[in-house]
């Protein structure tokens, strides 16, 4: 592998989130992306908003392909050097949970900014570790905006759910590339295109981590807790 692992662990710690370009072969992102587009087929082109979608500001369908024994999505975990990227940066005894593909809709809003769990307890967080089965361009729209170094200035200021943020940058990540980003940076997704916009997260997390780390989501307007569908903390700028 012609990654250079210590560059990488340097890169992430001090951003919050490194781009590895070129990772995974155009025949298996297509393969994986074709389970994508059958799943969604049209069903959700039109894609009606729930209330979490209004409160936080944020449009997306979550699938977990391995729940429903669609094998395929595990090529990408299984690939050794996921497993070596993945140790130097979080060191040993690190775990991960199923994947993740996130849909979004033409013209839908895209994620306000958010932290996937809270920051309170720094040494508990997940790290997300994004594959693009297609470029993020013009047309998909769905741009993923960072605040570099975030990952250790605590929780996000209370404020508009999509504002602009001092120091945001925002990349567009290419078909094959993957995006390793610390759950504790502040981040969002631009609202999607004139074509439907996906990305599919293997996350992992660190040794001594919960499980449902990522229960309870960080953004500018609250805080939400998934599994019982709550409010869990309303919060307004000073
Ligand atoms: O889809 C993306 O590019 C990022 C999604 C996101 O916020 C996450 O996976 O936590
Ligand atoms: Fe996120």
């Amino acid at each position: 592998m012609n990654i250079d692992l210590a560059e990488l662990h340097r890169q992430f710690w001090k951003n919050g989130f490194v781009v590895i370009e070129g990772l995974f072969d155009d025949a298996l992102l297509d393969l994986l992306h074709a389970k994508i587009l059958d799943h969604f087929s049209g069903a959700f082109e039109n894609a009606n908003s729930s209330d979490f979608d209004d409160l936080a500001a944020t449009q997306v369908v979550p699938w977990f392909p391995q729940l429903e024994g669609v094998n395929e999505f595990a090529l990408i975990d299984e690939d050794p050097r996921l497993a070596q990227i993945t140790t130097a940066i979080l060191g040993e005894g690190w775990n991960t949970q199923v994947c993740m593909v996130m849909y979004s809709a033409p013209g839908s809003a895209g994620q306000a900014w958010h932290q996937d769990c809270p920051p309170e307890t720094s040494e508990h967080y997940n790290l997300n570790r994004l594959v693009y089965t297609r470029n993020i361009d013009d047309e998909t729209g769905g741009q993923l905006v960072i605040v570099p170094g975030t990952h250790k200035q605590g929780t996000i200021p209370a404020g508009e759910p999509h504002g602009d943020l001092p120091g945001q940058v925002a990349i567009a990540p290419q078909k094959g590339s993957m995006v390793l980003l610390h759950g504790h940076c502040w981040h969002r997704v631009l609202q999607v295109g004139s074509t439907s916009r996906v990305s599919t997260n293997y996350r992992a997390t660190p040794v001594g981590t919960p499980g449902n780390v990522t229960d309870i989501c960080v953004y500018r307007n609250m805080r939400y807790q998934f599994t019982t569908q709550h409010v869990v903390e309303q919060r307004i700028a000073d």
